[in-house]
Order: structure tokens, then C-alpha cells, then sequence
């Protein structure tokens, strides 16, 4: 009986790991904002595009290998790499497969940031996400 349960134990541990870990990403997978440049002068409506390389983009809901949906983080760090990524204004899904939007922002300083997730919301193992860049909005 003791034997029994403790040979459960990582089984256990395992299985729950893998549930909250998103699709495997292939080694070298990146995602980079194109536009606009880290520490550029904007203006208030920004057309933010989104870059990815050695991953595909497919639309939410699409549970196929070595994709994923765009999403981005506006002036607020990563969320729980383990959880569904939150949807508000500070996390934009782009679950159409998107690769571009115009955003606007208000006057001053702002963080951008892309994290790829998988069809269900989730980020990949290990996760895709940009650097995140400063832009200033005049
Ligand atoms: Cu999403």
C-alpha cells in the first residue's frame, strides 16, 4: 500500500505540470515586435507589428503543432506563464491570427510586449514573447 502511493506521487506531479503548461514550442522559436523600435517617438495612434520566427500563427481555438495566436501587453508585465493569458486592455488577444494593429495610446511613456500562446490562451513551453520595448507618444 505505501509502495503503491508513493510510486503515484510524481505520476501525480507530472500529469498536473503538463496540464498547466501550454503546447510545446520548437527550440529557436521568436517573437519580436517589427514596429514600432524600442524608444521611438510616436504618435497617439501606433501601429504596433508583430513578428515570429520557426512558429506558425493560426487563429484560437486551432490546436495545431508549432503555432499560436499573437498577444499584447500594454504597460503591464508578464501574467502567470502558466495560466491562460488574461484578456483586458493591458492584454490584447489576437485570436483571428492577426499580425498587426493600431493601437492608441495616450501621451507619455509606454511598455509594448508580445507573448504567443496556444489555442487555448495559454503561453508555450517555454514561452514565445518579444523583448518588451519602451515607446514615448508625444
Ligand atoms: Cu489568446
Amino acid at each position: 500500500m505505501k509502495t503503491a502511493r508513493i510510486a503515484l506521487f510524481p505520476l501525480l506531479l507530472f500529469s498536473l505540470n503538463l496540464y498547466a503548461a501550454g503546447s510545446p514550442a520548437p527550440a529557436g522559436a521568436m517573437a519580436y515586435i517589427v514596429s514600432p523600435a524600442h524608444g521611438e517617438l510616436v504618435g497617439t495612434r501606433v501601429k504596433v507589428i508583430f513578428g515570429l520566427s520557426a512558429m506558425g500563427v493560426a487563429p484560437a481555438g486551432v490546436d495545431k503543432p508549432n503555432t499560436g495566436h499573437h498577444h499584447l501587453l500594454i504597460d503591464t508585465g508578464l501574467p502567470d506563464l502558466g495560466k491562460p493569458i488574461p484578456a483586458d486592455d493591458r492584454h490584447r488577444h489576437f485570436g483571428g491570427g492577426q499580425t498587426e494593429v493600431v493601437i492608441e495610446l495616450t501621451p507619455g511613456q509606454h511598455t509594448l510586449q508580445l507573448l504567443l500562446a496556444d489555442f487555448a490562451h495559454t503561453p508555450h513551453s517555454p514561452p514565445v514573447m518579444s523583448e518588451q520595448i519602451t515607446v514615448i507618444v508625444e
